[in-house]
């Protein structure tokens, strides 16, 4: 792929930024350089993938990169838009050949817990339509066993309590020790995600077998998806606060 040195930030220097900004800033545009003309993009939704959206239409107005993204949020959406991305359905598209997206922790097997966004379904669905799916993150989500992040699953609100109570039969089932199940709050009420649904926040400490438990969870009636996110991620590419990047 072919891309420019590192340039001023969509935000102005990098040295203008706070640290976390950097770390993101710096994993972003390192992600944006496996991007080329004419490929059909899935674009992540977070604050790290928001940087790399910027990147990326960073790339499109300076370079005139021809390329198409598929947004995997409303919020991802407004933001390519505004960037100068040219946006649209994961239908009309057909078939991704890259995807770029953030993540809240990912293991040595590139095993990742996503969703804290509230976005994990479009994601999971966007990114498995992908020939390939690259995760930008900083060094804080780089852990040895997933879950001391809560996992997200995504809840259909009709007889959501019903569905809470199969969730936490199947972790006791599954012997997991901490199971705290906490549905997503917002504002006054319950987060609604962009299918409408809400998110229900599994507090588990360790996810010892993330491939039982995700099959135990979609296999519940009212469950949508879970936030377990395997055999889909092909590389991750990590930032630093001092602009180094490492990619796995
Ligand atoms: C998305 O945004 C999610 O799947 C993940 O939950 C979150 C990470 O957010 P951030 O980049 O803000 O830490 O990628």
């Amino acid at each position: 792929a072919t891309q420019t040195a590192t340039p001023a930030t969509p935000n102005g220097a990098p040295d203008a930024l706070g640290a976390a900004d950097r770390a993101k800033f710096a994993a972003s545009w390192r992600s944006v350089g496996f991007v080329e003309d004419g490929m059909k993009v899935g674009l992540g939704t977070g604050s790290t993938a928001a940087w790399m959206v910027k990147c990326l239409g960073l790339r499109v107005r300076r370079e005139g990169l021809k390329i198409v993204g598929v947004p995997t949020s409303s919020r991802t959406a407004a933001l390519a838009r505004e960037v100068g991305i040219e946006v649209t359905s994961l239908d009309q598209a057909g078939w991704l050949d890259l995807t770029i997206d953030g993540a809240d922790e990912f293991d040595p097997a590139f095993r990742l817990i996503k969703g804290g966004g509230g976005a994990h379904l479009r994601e999971k669905i966007v990114a498995a339509a992908s020939d390939r799916m690259v995760v930008i993150a900083d060094p804080d989500k780089d852990v040895a066993t997933l879950g001391a992040f809560p996992l997200p699953v995504e809840v259909i609100p009709f007889g959501m309590d019903a569905t809470r109570r199969l969730v936490e039969r199947a972790l006791a089932d599954l012997d997991v020790d901490q199971r705290r199940t906490v549905f997503r709050p917002a504002g006054e009420g319950l987060f609604v995600t962009d299918e409408g649904n809400h998110t229900l926040d599994l507090h588990l400490g360790r996810i010892g077998d993330p491939e039982a438990l995700s099959q135990a969870l979609n296999a519940i009636p009212g469950v949508v998806e879970n936030g377990l996110f395997m055999d889909i991620c092909d590389a991750v590419v990590i930032g630093r606060e001092d602009g180094h990047v490492v990619t796995r």
